[in-house]
């Protein structure tokens, strides 16, 4: 088994409500430890006129590979409505990327563990740190990015988690 941590993101349709059939239909295969709030957040490197997100991170347990679980996210998000990429970042209905995945660290074209990007969004960091608390490693680049990136509480954790 591997702690997973998993970043969800929407800024399309019904932001939240994305958010929580993501995690359900995560939960189906995965084992869900703990979840953050939902923020809502800036976008980032968005085409002009992009729509505010709706971020959360949640962490499960997982019996998968790294390319099976990177499978069944893409499985979800076609399933949620997310359209095939014609625009670098345009407006989703649902983005599931992983974050890490137990101390595995790897690169290939279809996929890099840790994620290479996330130490520079809070939009990731920002929910990261709800639930990593004492462990989390970033402390400082959430600090500076604090100043610059615009993020805020939108709604509490939306699952029951074991933590
Ligand atoms: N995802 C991106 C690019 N920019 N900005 C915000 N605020 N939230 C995201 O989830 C996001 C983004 C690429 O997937
Ligand atoms: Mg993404
Ligand atoms: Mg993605």
């Amino acid at each position: 088994m591997s702690l997973v941590f998993l970043s969800l993101g929407s800024n399309l349709g019904d932001r939240l409500e994305n958010l929580k059939s993501a995690a359900e239909k995560l939960r189906s295969r995965l084992s869900l430890v703990s979840c953050s709030s939902v923020w809502e957040t800036a976008p980032v490197d968005c085409p002009a006129g992009s729509s505010a997100f709706l971020n959360a991170v949640c962490s499960f347990e997982c019996a998968m590979e790294p390319m099976e679980l990177l499978s069944f996210a893409k499985e979800i998000e076609k399933a949620l409505g997310r359209k095939e990429k014609l625009v670098l970042n345009e407006p989703r209905t649902i983005d599931i990327d992983i974050l890490s995945f137990g101390d595995v660290e790897s690169s290939s074209e279809e996929l890099t563990i840790p994620h290479p990007r996330m130490k520079e969004r809070l939009f990731v960091l920002a929910p990261l740190r709800e639930i990593q608390k004492d462990s989390f490693p970033f402390a400082e680049k959430f600090a500076s990015l604090s100043g610059t990136q615009k993020v805020r509480l939108f709604a509490p954790p939306f699952a029951i988690t074991t933590v």
